[in-house]
């Protein structure tokens, strides 16, 4: 099994780039923004909660993502590998996703953070917020307080996996093909140590 964090500040293309990847490897996305945004569509009482916290660019509680990827996992026991898209984002997540590996006999490989300087991220969540009707990506408010809670709660996560040689920073300024073939090159050393 290969797990990869995508791992970055909110903007960072995340998203975009786990896309792309789990089509050239075959890998499960887990997204628990787009997870949180499904419970949200179909007006669940986890949803409507959830959406209170993100319209302020909060993070949602630790307990509601960690039980989200644990059933996850479990629905997924043949899956050759994982991509973990937005989680985790602080370090008790960090903490509970090693466990929840450990039972599984497996483990993150590598944690590939995109780097995109700040300006470019607040540039591009509000051109997507002209678009994609996400409330979060509304107004530069609700944008900038999104990136201080990354600063604040999710960048201490790096230093988790950096403990263990496991942390990459990537540069995530550019072309989406160039950054795609970056996180390609990474990627594809770790499927052939694994092999
Ligand atoms: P997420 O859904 O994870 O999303 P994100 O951080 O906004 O964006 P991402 O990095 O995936 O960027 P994307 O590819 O979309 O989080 C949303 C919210 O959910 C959080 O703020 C939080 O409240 C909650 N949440 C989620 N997970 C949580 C957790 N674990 N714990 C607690 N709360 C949680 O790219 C952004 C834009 O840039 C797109 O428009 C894209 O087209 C563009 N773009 C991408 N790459 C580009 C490039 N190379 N050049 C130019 N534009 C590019």
């Amino acid at each position: 099994m290969v797990n990869i964090i995508l791992f970055g500040p909110p903007g960072s293309g995340k998203g975009t780039q786990s896309a792309n990847l789990i089509q050239k490897y075959g890998l499960i996305h887990l997204s628990t923004g787009d997870l949180l945004r499904s419970e949200i569509g179909a007006q669940t009482p986890l949803g409507m909660e959830a959406k209170k916290v993100m319209d302020q660019g909060q993070l949602v509680p630790d307990e509601v993502v960690i039980g989200m990827i644990s059933s996850k996992l479990d629905a997924n026991p043949e899956a050759r590998g994982f991509i973990f898209d937005g989680f985790p984002r602080t370090s008790a997540q960090a903490e509970a996703l090693d466990k929840l590996l450990a039972l599984k006999k497996t483990s993150i490989a590598a944690v590939l953070s995109l780097e995109v300087p700040e300006d470019e991220l607040i540039k591009r969540l509000l051109n997507r917020g002209l678009t994609s009707g996400r409330s979060d990506d509304a107004s530069e408010e609700i944008v900038k307080a999104r990136i201080v809670e990354y600063h604040n709660k999710t960048a201490p996560v790096a230093d988790h996996y950096a403990k263990y040689g496991k942390f990459k920073k990537i540069k995530g300024n550019g072309s989406i093909d160039e950054i795609f073939s970056l996180l390609s090159k990474e990627i594809d050393e770790l499927v052939s140590e694994k092999v």
